[in-house]
């Protein structure tokens, strides 16, 4: 009888890393800052997103951005220069963002600086959607440009999500798509889900998604 034995590997790295996830929500507990994890493909908004909200709430929140890039430090220079701390993790191959980069992340700051808390994890729908960060809420970014199909494509990535954005909504003319009927489309198969219409250009649906995420106007 052959000695088989099957070894799993990817389970114990996905303990281990939900171990750590888990004191990052204890730490942030003690300093009482919520963290949101943002997920999305290249492009759809994320960093837009956050620097609408870096502008916007400078003056009344401390936000903290941890950005998650393959080898740039792009996004979190653009961010940064709304006032916003931002802390790069290059990733390399990593598709993700995970719990041991952002505990390290966390070494480097004084937490009692800041209120609130954002994750840009790497640009794509799917990887992010596998992994806890240690976060409150894990959002899903998709924007109009992507096409009508995404909701329907990426079922893991939305019912894990505990709300959604579908960016862009200025281009609809342009796609020839109809927002509201993304949207109907998107409730009928997430019925659960929360799916916020923005624009990070005209502002629209921006002040409903800060106060989803938690940015309340102090
Ligand atoms: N027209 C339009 N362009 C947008 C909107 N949000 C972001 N963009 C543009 O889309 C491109 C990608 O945005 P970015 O925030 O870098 O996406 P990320 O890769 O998800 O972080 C940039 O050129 C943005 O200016 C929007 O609501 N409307
Ligand atoms: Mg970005």
């Amino acid at each position: 009888m052959p000695d088989v034995r099957k070894i799993t590997i990817d389970q114990k790295i996905q303990e281990a890393n939900d171990l750590i996830a888990d004191r990052i929500r204890e730490k942030r507990r003690e300093y009482n800052i919520p963290m949101v994890d943002i997920m999305g493909s290249v492009g759809s908004g994320k960093t837009s997103i956050l620097e609408f909200f870096a502008q916007k709430y400078r003056s009344s929140h401390k936000i903290l951005v941890i950005n998650g890039d393959l080898a740039t430090d792009i996004d979190a220079q653009r961010i940064g220069r709304h006032g916003s701390t931002c802390l790069q993790i290059n990733t390399g191959r990593g598709c993700h963002l995970l719990a041991f980069q952002i505990e390290s992340a966390f070494e480097e700051i004084d937490l009692t600086n800041y209120d609130f808390i954002f994750v840009e994890n790497v640009g794509n729908l799917i990887c992010p959607s596998a992994t806890d960060v240690g976060a409150d809420k894990k959002i899903a970014v998709t924007s109009i440009t992507e096409g009508p199909y995404v909701f329907q494509k990426h079922p893991i990535t939305f019912k894990i999500s505990q709300l959604a954005v579908l960016n862009k909504i200025d281009l609809a003319p342009a796609m020839e798509l109809d927002v509201d009927s993304i949207i109907s489309q998107a409730n009928d198969l997430y019925p659960l889900l929360e799916t916020i219409p923005t624009s990070t250009k005209t502002g629209t649906g921006m002040d409903v998604l800060a106060k989803r995420v938690g940015l309340e106007p102090k």
